[in-house]
């Protein structure tokens, strides 16, 4: 088992979209469950490009090539775990999106699909979202929770200006606010004002039932 989820890290770490979406098919022929694929490997190889770019080892063409790979391997699960879920669409609308300036999907694209999986409804807004639409949007669906991704420290002022937003248009009270991706923290959501952050789709599942009163 080990050995296969290396070579899940290996084939985003080494930008191979074919071998990824091998693998990812792979893995559900072994019936290996896709969270434990995809968080012990795929997720192993994005975040090890991330630090080797980080330190400099690594340039952008292959950040890109493995944000590409990882994506082939997502697209294989998508379906999967859109359909895992134990409860009927019925326990709310979510309204989600990276934040405005913001192009990082993956990590936002997998919490809606678990999210989708387990009960909610989803409009899945996209990345480089205006602080505006989301608004509007949760607004024309009677949304219960807005959730907003971000993946850069310059990014996340705009997850504060959404709360701020809903505040001017007196609606802060309507509509929960979710928070999440790598530089936002516990502390960060009190700071903004927002309902709640979680550190990935496990955690975010578990938030939103929390914001919508569900156990
Ligand atoms: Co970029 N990038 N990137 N990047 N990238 C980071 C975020 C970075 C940390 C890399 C680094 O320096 N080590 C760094 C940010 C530094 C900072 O702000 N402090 C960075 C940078 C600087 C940049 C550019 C500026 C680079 C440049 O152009 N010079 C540029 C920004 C472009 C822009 O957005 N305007 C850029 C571009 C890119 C790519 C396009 C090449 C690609 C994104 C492809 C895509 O998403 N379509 C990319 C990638 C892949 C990364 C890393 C390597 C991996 C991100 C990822 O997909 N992780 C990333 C390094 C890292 O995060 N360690 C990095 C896998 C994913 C499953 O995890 O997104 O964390 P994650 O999501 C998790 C949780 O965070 C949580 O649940 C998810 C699942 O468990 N979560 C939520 C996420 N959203 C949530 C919302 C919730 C709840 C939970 O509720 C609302």
């Amino acid at each position: 088992m080990e050995a296969f989820l290396k070579d899940c890290m290996q084939s985003v770490l080494d930008g191979d979209g074919d071998k990824a979406e091998k693998l990812a098919n792979e893995a559900l022929d072994k019936k290996i469950s896709p969270l434990e694929a995809i968080d012990k490997g795929f997720v192993r190889g994005i975040r090890e490009i991330g630090r080797l770019w980080e330190e400099g080892t690594l340039f952008l063409p292959e950040l890109v090539m493995g944000a590409e790979a990882m994506k082939r391997a997502m697209a294989v699960f998508q379906p999967v775990l859109a359909k895992g879920g134990e409860r009927p669409a019925s326990l709310g609308h979510v309204v989600i999106g990276t934040i405005e300036g913001d192009i990082h999907d993956i990590g936002k694209t997998l919490v809606a699909t678990m999210l989708s999986a387990n009960g909610f409804e989803i409009t899945d807004l996209g990345a480089d979202v205006p602080v505006s639409r989301f608004i509007e949007e949760a607004e024309k669906r009677g949304a219960a929770c807005i959730a907003i991704s971000a993946l850069l420290t310059t990014t996340m002022m705009g997850q504060r200006r959404v709360v701020e937003e809903l505040k001017n248009r007196s609606l802060r009270n309507t509509v929960k606010v979710m928070v999440g991706g790598a530089p936002c923290s516990e502390e960060w959501a009190r700071e903004i004002g927002a309902d709640g952050y979680a550190g990935d789709a496990v955690a975010a599942v578990a938030l939103a039932h929390r914001l919508v009163g569900v156990r």
